[in-house]
């Protein structure tokens, strides 16, 4: 499929994918989403793709949802479209995704940052959710991830101030797992990706399964839903060759099966 608003590359077994609407700072409207969704499942499908990196440009990841797009959109129309509700298919990817996050991930960028598995922020990194400035709220997950990620007290100073944190904040605060240098940021995400992609999938999608059971139910369910996960892993030919690698002294050679 020809994309025109991300660029769509396969590195080695990780799917990159580069948000590119630089004339809009790569603010999310209707066809980015549903490029985003068709390039992440198209991934998602490829048997030679492990993990995917999501990352804009040095300026921004993207400063936001499409305000242009939404300025005239009446409540009706919002509701009857279920504007966006296409995001939630985004999260239903079932491979890891980082993104890789350097200038501005504001509003909807930083919704859609916190979307994937974990963010590697470059040190221009800035988080924020400015909703509050025009009126609004956030409406991609900001209100309920930020919260969790950060906690309540932090969540509601950005989402009632529309203040910006910069990356050595958010890495402090564990909105992102790490920051590195801006020159650095997409190797450094593509490193992680192909390290990832190097393990065992089902072990890989296993895992992320299970970290996000954990926003959404209590310890002793997730606990169980963990031990059960566990359990399944014995079935695979996998779990036999690294056990067996790490016995032998050697790399383990998995076969996804
Ligand atoms: N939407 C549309 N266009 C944008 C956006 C955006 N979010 N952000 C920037 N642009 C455009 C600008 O309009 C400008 O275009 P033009 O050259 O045609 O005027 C171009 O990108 C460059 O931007 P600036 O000239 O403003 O660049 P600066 O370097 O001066 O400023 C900022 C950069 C600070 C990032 C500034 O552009 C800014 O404040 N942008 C808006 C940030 C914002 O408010 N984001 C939140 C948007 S609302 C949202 O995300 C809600 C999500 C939930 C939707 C859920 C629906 C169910």
């Amino acid at each position: 499929m020809a994309y025109e608003t991300i660029i769509t590359e396969a590195r080695g077994k990780v799917g990159l994918i580069t948000l590119n609407r630089p004339q809009a700072l790569n603010a999310l409207n209707s066809q980015i989403l549903a490029e985003l969704v068709a390039a992440v499942n198209g991934f998602g499908a490829d048997a030679g793709i492990g993990a995917m990196v999501i990352t804009g440009s040095e300026k921004a990841f993207a400063a936001g949802a499409d305000i242009k797009e939404m300025q005239a959109i009446s409540y009706v129309d919002a509701y009857l479209q279920d504007f966006f509700v296409g995001w939630e298919e985004f999260t239903r990817a079932r491979k890891p995704i980082i993104a890789a996050v350097a200038g501005y991930a504001l509003g909807g960028g930083c919704e859609l940052a916190m979307m994937c598995d974990f963010i590697i922020a470059a040190d221009t990194a800035k988080f924020g959710q400015p909703e509050i400035t025009l009126g609004v709220i956030p409406g991609m997950g900001g209100s309920q991830r930020l919260t969790r990620f950060v906690g309540k007290s932090k969540a509601m100073d950005m989402c009632l101030t529309g203040r910006m944190m910069d990356a050595a904040e958010a890495e402090r605060s564990g909105l992102v797992s790490r920051v590195v240098p801006a020159g650095d940021l997409v190797e450094e995400a593509l490193k992680a990706a192909a390290r990832i992609a190097d393990f065992s999938l089902p072990s890989v999608m296993m895992a992320k399964e299970a970290v996000n059971r954990a926003f959404e139910t209590t310890l002793a369910e997730g606990l169980r839903f963990e031990r059960r996960l566990f359990h399944s892993l014995f079935a695979l030919e996998d779990q036999k060759e690294g056990m067996a690698a790490f016995a032998e002294k050697r790399k383990p050679n998995f076969n996804n099966r």
